[in-house]
Parts: structure tokens; sequence; C-alpha cells
């Protein structure tokens, strides 16, 4: 019966994903979903993004959180177009949340929508959201062994990112254990290490976000 009833609330999520998915194809706009525990450096991956994407790429933030509006306020005092989502207890976005924010953005004038979802490195792995990258960010104090211990998320991403590499002579971080365990689980996905507050990484990360941004573009021009 519970199993029943989960099914139902995922595939009427998945429907709501599908509308999403069909908006952002008629707007041409890349979306990117963007998940990690709390404290990862979701925020200032989105503050750093915006500076090196400013000259490329129109973006918006929509950001998912159990309360405030702390996250969306730093974005908009650094220019940048953001929207707060509430889940009021939620750990994870859903499609319906994205929807609606969507609804709220001027999306006409926009190339690229990040969605920075709840702090949480389990939930927002089963709910689609109608995006067209999955991202996973696992910051250095968090230790290596996180993709062993809550696989889902680095299983199903295209991207996964290593934050605070600046930690490292801190924090005994094992990047090569790291990486061994997650590309195990992943051989698809790319590999990215920054650090948020120097900004080392993010032209890598930067060009990989564009590179997709063109591929969809030029996806969708030849159907
Ligand atoms: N040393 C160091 N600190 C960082 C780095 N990136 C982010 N931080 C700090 O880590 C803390 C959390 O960063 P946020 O960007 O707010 O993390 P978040 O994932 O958005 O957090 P939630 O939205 O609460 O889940 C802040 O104090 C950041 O300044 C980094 O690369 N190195
Ligand atoms: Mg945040």
């Amino acid at each position: 019966m519970e199993v029943k009833v989960l099914k139902n609330i995922l595939n009427a999520n998945n429907q709501i994903a599908e509308q999403n998915r069909r908006l952002l194809a008629e707007k041409s706009i890349l979306a990117v979903n963007v998940m990690s525990s709390p404290g990862a450096g979701k925020t200032t991956l989105m503050l750093r993004t915006a500076e090196e994407l400013e000259d490329k790429a129109r973006i918006a933030v929509i950001e998912g959180d159990v309360s405030s509006s702390l996250d969306t306020e730093k974005l908009v005092q650094a220019g940048v177009t953001a929207i707060q989502i509430n889940t009021d207890g939620g750990c994870h976005l859903d499609a319906g949340m994205v929807n609606s924010a969507l609804q709220n953005l001027p999306l006409d004038e926009l190339d690229i929508v990040f969605i920075e979802n709840v702090g949480n490195l389990i939930c927002p792995g089963e709910f689609e959201l109608g995006e067209h990258l999955k991202v996973v960010i696992s910051s250095t104090p968090e230790g290596e062994d996180k993709p062993h211990k809550y696989p889902l998320l680095f299983t199903i991403a295209d991207a996964i990112v290593v934050n605070k590499t600046d930690l490292i002579p801190h924090v005994s971080f094992d990047m090569d254990s790291f990486s061994r365990v997650a590309k195990g689980l992943n051989k698809r996905a790319a590999l990215f290490e920054v650090c948020g507050i120097t900004g080392e990484g993010i032209g890598e990360w930067g060009a990989w976000i564009m590179d997709n941004l063109g591929k969809m573009r030029a996806e969708a021009g030849n159907k």
C-alpha cells in the first residue's frame, strides 16, 4: 500500500516535471539542479558562477530552503536575479514548487536557471524537477567517504563538484580516494575541484555549464 502511495506521488511529480521541461524548452533555457548537504557551498557556488558567467549568459537562481530568504538576499545583493521557495519543513524541492518559481521569473530574459535544492544529500535525488543537469557538491570537511555512504546523488549526477579545496590541508581529505569511489559509481559525471572563496576551478566549471547550454540549444535546433 505504502509503495503505491509513493509511486502516485512520484508520478504526479513527474508529470509537472514534464511541464517544466516543455516550458524550459520553449524558452530555450538550461536548468541545473544543484544539490548537496547543508553548508557544502551551493549558494557560494551560485555567487561565483554568476560572476564567472556575467558576460556570457543571463542567469537566475531558484533558492530552495526549509525556511528564511537569507540565500536569496545574498544573491540579490550581488545583483543576481533570484527567487526563494520555502518548503516549510520539506527536505527537498519538487517539480510543482519549481513550476511556481518559473512562473515568477522573467524567462524571456534568461539563458540558464540554477535551482539550489534544499540542503540534503538524500531526498532531492528522488524528485525530478524538469532540469537538464543534476549537480552534486561535496565539500572537503564532510569527508571523502560521502559517495560511499550516500550513493544516490553521486550516481545520478551529471557533475560532481568538490568544494572547499582550500581546507584540504586542515581536514585531511583524500581526493584520490574520493575520485575513485565517485568514478566507480558514475563514470559519466564530470568532476570539478573548486574553492568558493578564492574562485579556483570556477573557470572550468563555468566552461562546462556554457558547453552544456550550447549542446542543449544545438540539439533543440536539430529537432
Ligand atoms: N573555506 C571555505 N569556505 C567556504 C567555501 N565555499 C563556501 N564556504 C563557506 O561555507 C559556508 C556555507 O556555504 P554556503 O554557500 O552558504 O552553503 P550552502 O550549501 O548554500 O548552505 P545551505 O543553503 O544552508 O544548505 C559559508 O560560511 C561559506 O562562506 C570554500 O570553498 N572554502
Ligand atoms: Mg544555500
